[in-house]
């Protein structure tokens, strides 16, 4: 994707569907409801099933997304991405080399990498990926294998080692995304603070116009 289109996609909300919340809620409801409210890039996450069942899940939501024109993002695994033709992968620091997805997934597919400190940032950003993820800025339970928190400080000292977008995650709120914004984010990853909503909607508007207070959108 052009570095232009993909910095344009990459401000704002970036929703990650977990299916570790999918006993609890249907994915494809947070889905149709945060599509509808204007998000317009989320990532499929699996840690706990069979590839079979993520195959499964992730061919169904894929498809929604693709009716709402929302871009999908495929977690950790490019074999997946490509079998649902999803727009994209999202690499943590165990997954594939980055040079290996994008000789898997072609230029026009998305790539982005997990990064947690300054060497990784500065690894990640000599290859050919889109977007880094960069955390955890705060605390979080979605994630218990994190790495230490980096928190707003560790992002505003990594700010100047990348011009690639960087999307902040981790614990983030609509009520502390203006100042992540300020300490340097393109745009911020979140999984709590729309799954467990009870007006994700609205919710979706905090964000928004957290985004506009801090200058961006
Ligand atoms: N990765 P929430 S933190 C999936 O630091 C994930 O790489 C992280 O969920 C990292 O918005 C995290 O609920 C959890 O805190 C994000």
């Amino acid at each position: 994707m052009d570095p232009s289109s993909s910095q344009r996609l990459l401000t704002g909300l970036y929703v990650i569907l977990d299916e570790q919340w999918a006993s609890t809620y249907s994915l494809l409801e947070v889905l149709t409801q945060v599509g509808e409210a204007g998000v317009k890039l989320v990532q499929y996450r699996n840690k706990c099933g069979t590839m079979r069942e993520a195959y499964s899940h992730a061919t169904k939501l894929r498809e929604a997304a693709g009716e709402m024109g929302v871009v999908f993002i495929v977690n950790d695994r490019c074999d997946l991405a490509l079998a649902i033709e999803a727009d994209g992968v999202h690499l943590g620091q165990s997954d594939l080399p980055l040079e290996s997805a994008r000789d898997l997934l072609g230029d026009d597919r998305l790539i982005g990498i997990s990064t947690h400190h300054s060497q990784e940032i500065q690894q990640a950003s000599k290859g050919s990926a889109d977007y880094l993820g960069f955390g955890p800025i705060f605390g979080t339970s979605t994630k218990t294998d994190h790495e230490p928190l980096v928190g707003l400080d560790g992002l505003r000292r990594v700010r100047a080692m990348t011009s690639l977008p960087i999307i902040a995650i981790g614990g983030i709120t609509p009520s502390s995304t203006k100042e992540v914004m300020l300490a340097g984010a393109n745009g911020v990853a979140v999984a709590s603070a729309i799954l467990n909503s009870t007006d994700r909607p609205h919710t979706v508007a905090e964000f928004t116009s957290a985004f506009q207070l801090s200058g961006n959108l």
